[in-house]
């Protein structure tokens, strides 16, 4: 594997979930894979458990890292091509990206959706510029799109604490203050259609995502209804995606909090969410704190998913 944006590059996901449990079994087995060999962290937004995660992994692996964080230090960068750069941007991304791709051998992107373009962001503009010009393999820390490690991690958690062959995993919107990406709920639903769960999304109406991701689940529209008999709750916000609604939030209803009552629906569910989550607003202190909630392995998960897949890469130079 040489670039690495979406979970289906990971092929077979039940193969690449043993993968990741021999890496999680013997995290320091491939120290001399990533000798003399550097990873550059780019990142175009915030970011806690991407950041510390994908570090720990490439250490694991006995990488160098490089950090940096665009909108810290560096200068400001025009994205646009053939803009006349007379305003407040003093590099151009075409030069930006090579000259980072000469100082390392594994690139690492995290750039978020804008919401000035739909097209712009379904096209993955940033993370295809940095495939095209680096010159150097590229794997997503959360694009535009999906957040291919994020889901890859939600997978491995899943499979570990799961305790039927087929469980009942429900996706659930649920309110949020600021437009998020779809990226996470994308990737998510990617993931899921991958395994031959059962699997249900439920939103409020209008916060349909692409049918692309959507892919064989059941869109459930009444969330007690989607909630019942489930095994996993994955809660998540997202802004709309279609049509012109494209990253407006049309509903703030905290009745799709997922609260105990909610929880009371399911077959003692266990609760994730990807992190960071806005407490009584997407989930009651109640449910995260519960013994149910999987949000803390689920990011510790996060080492095992970008060490795995950074194996993967490594093996490809
Ligand atoms: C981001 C999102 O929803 O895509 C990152 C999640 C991993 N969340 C926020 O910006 C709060
Ligand atoms: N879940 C996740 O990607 O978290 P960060 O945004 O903190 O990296």
């Amino acid at each position: 594997m040489r670039n690495f944006t979406s979970i289906k590059q990971l092929g077979d996901i039940n193969e690449a979930v043993a993968k990741a449990l021999e890496v999680k079994a013997h995290p320091f087995a491939d120290q001399e894979l990533g000798r003399n060999k550097t990873l550059l962290m780019v990142f175009f937004n915030n970011s806690l458990r991407t950041r510390l995660s994908t570090q720990k992994a490439a250490l694991n692996l006995g990488m160098n890292v490089i950090v940096l964080d665009v909108n810290q230090g560096a200068w400001k960068l025009e994205t646009e091509r053939g803009v006349i750069m007379d305003g407040d941007k003093s590099e151009h991304l075409l030069e930006a990206i090579p000259v980072m791709g000469s100082f390392c051998d594994v690139i690492g992107v995290r750039s978020f959706a804008r919401f000035e373009s739909k097209q712009a962001d379904y096209n993955e503009e940033i993370l295809n510029q940095f495939i095209q010009y680096s010159g150097k393999p590229v794997f997503s820390m959360e694009a535009a799109t999906r957040h291919p490690l994020q889901t890859f991690a939600d997978i491995i958690t899943i499979e570990e604490h799961k305790t039927k062959a087929r469980p009942k995993v429900v996706m659930t919107w649920a309110p949020h203050p600021k437009s998020l990406p779809q990226a996470v709920p994308n990737s998510f639903a990617e993931g899921i259609n991958m395994t031959d769960y059962e699997f249900v999304i439920t939103h409020p109406q209008g916060y349909e995502l692409d049918d692309e991701f959507v892919g064989n689940a059941r869109v459930e529209y009444d969330q007690d209804k989607a909630l019942e008999g489930a095994d996993f709750v994955y809660a998540k916000n997202w802004a709309a995606y279609k049509g012109d609604n494209y990253g407006k939030i049309l509903s703030y209803d905290r009745s799709w909090t997922v609260s105990k009552e909610k929880m009371a629906l399911t077959n003692d569910a266990f609760f994730m969410h990807c992190l960071p989550v806005r407490r009584n607003m997407i989930v009651t202190d109640e449910v995260i704190e519960s013994p149910r909630s999987l949000v803390i392995p689920e990011a510790a998960n996060r080492v095992v998913s970008a060490q795995t897949v950074l194996k993967e890469i490594l093996k490809s130079l």
